[in-house]
């Protein structure tokens, strides 16, 4: 059940870095770091000591126990014998960055990441969770005007207005999906911008595609879909803020059906009428699945992919996003964005652009990108 091998020593120097660029509180940041230790020991079935963690963090053991009581006032079971010390009873679900940030902070990856300045070097922090809450998009649109920090993370548990594009809704189960959003101020030109919302949506599908192994197939459906077998498992919304040279800042928004069964919700009537039914990772893996570390897992997918952006390498996200493009050699129509009304193109998906724009090669035999809009397979 518990199978996170952690760098402690890389937890407690993520934990100091965010300490000192004042993106994590302290009270969290020690949470974090006993929480990494309960973690790190729970595959043994051992306890951890009231003691060696109020040596750990310097403080009290009345303090210890205070940080116990908050973390199970946030979701997580811990037993607990006197003198014995502490154990993790269950696997946590609950998406609180005291729960998700060791198994980000704690992940093995070389640490290239924590370059000072870099867009992604630290997709994750400020941390900010809500139980509920209208919509983590607009949260973190208004954060990002005031300053919001790149790399500031909304997640909540129960989205009671998620937005899809074009004023669609985006439904979600309480506490059983992941919804959250990210906020970026890359060094990107404003028409790069599509660059970042590809890149995360091919941080989603291969962490999905690990996740339930090569036997399924995990696209990309341009420019915002992530589907399992053809039925949608992830929708991303991306709002920006520029002006004619500069990107001031991009909202990256996600929801992706975990343990939920969404296809009972009927999702895909209405305005998506004959398209399949979409589905959860639970539904497709025949398992639920913990959040906590599916979501420390994506943060750092979504690090690596827009740090690629941003440092160059956009043609290798390109490619990686054009093997994964399930439009390619079928038949489209797409609409513009503004009214589904409008057909924009139609033809044949001919693979993505050097921006990652969608090709389309029409009737007549000239290919033309489309930059923006809505697809639909023809005949749906
Ligand atoms: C999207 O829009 O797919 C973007 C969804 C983005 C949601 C995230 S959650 C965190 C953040 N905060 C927000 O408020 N939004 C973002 P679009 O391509 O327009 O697709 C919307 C359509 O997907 C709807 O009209 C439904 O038919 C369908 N849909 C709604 N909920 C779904 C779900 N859970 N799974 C699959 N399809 C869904």
């Amino acid at each position: 059940m518990f199978s996170h091998a952690l760098g402690l020593a890389q937890v407690d120097r993520r934990v100091e870095a965010g300490l000192a660029a004042r993106v994590l509180e302290p009270g969290v940041a020690q949470r974090v770091r006993i929480m990494a230790r309960l973690y790190e020991a729970a595959p043994s079935g051992a306890r951890v000591s009231g003691e060696a963690l109020a040596g750990l963090l310097g403080i009290s053991r009345a303090a210890v126990h205070k940080h116990v009581e908050a973390l199970r006032l946030a979701g997580v079971t811990l037993d607990s014998t006197r003198g014995g010390g502490y154990r993790l009873s269950t696997q946590p679900d609950a998406v609180v960055p005291e729960v998700v940030l060791p198994l980000l902070f704690g992940a093995d990856h070389d640490g290239s990441d924590e370059s000072p300045g870099a867009t992604s070097s630290s997709v994750g922090l400020p941390y900010r969770y809500s139980a509920a809450i209208d919509s983590t998009n607009e949260s973190l649109k208004e954060i990002a005007q005031h300053e919001g920090v790149a790399g500031a993370l909304v997640v909540t548990d129960d989205q009671t207005g998620g937005r899809g594009r074009l004023g669609r809704r985006w439904i979600s189960q309480p506490g059983k999906d992941l919804t959250f959003s990210v906020l970026l101020r890359p060094r990107v030109l404003p028409a790069e911008a599509s660059r970042l919302v590809l890149a995360a949506g091919l941080a989603v599908a291969e962490v999905v595609q690990r996740l339930l192994g090569p036997g399924r197939t995990v696209g990309i459906k341009w420019p915002n879909d992530v589907l399992v077998d053809g039925r949608k498992v992830c929708g991303i919304l991306s709002e920006a803020s520029m002006d004619m040279d500069r990107l001031h800042w991009v909202v990256i928004g996600i929801g992706l059906n975990v343990n939920s069964r969404p296809g009972e919700a009927g999702l895909w009537d209405g305005g998506d009428a004959g398209r399949p039914a979409p589905v959860s990772l639970a539904e497709s893996a025949g398992e639920e699945l913990p959040r906590p570390a599916l979501l420390a897992q994506l943060l750092d997918a979504l690090a690596g992919h827009w740090r690629q952006v941003d440092t160059g390498a956009w043609e290798s996200v390109r490619l990686a996003c054009a093997e994964r493009d399930v439009l390619r050699g079928t038949s489209v129509v797409v609409r513009s964005g503004f009214s589904t009304d409008i057909v924009v193109t139609e033809g044949t998906a001919a693979g993505l652009g050097p921006e990652g724009e969608l090709l389309v090669r029409g009737h007549d035999g000239t290919v033309q990108p489309v930059r923006a809009g809505e697809v639909t397979l023809s005949g749906r």
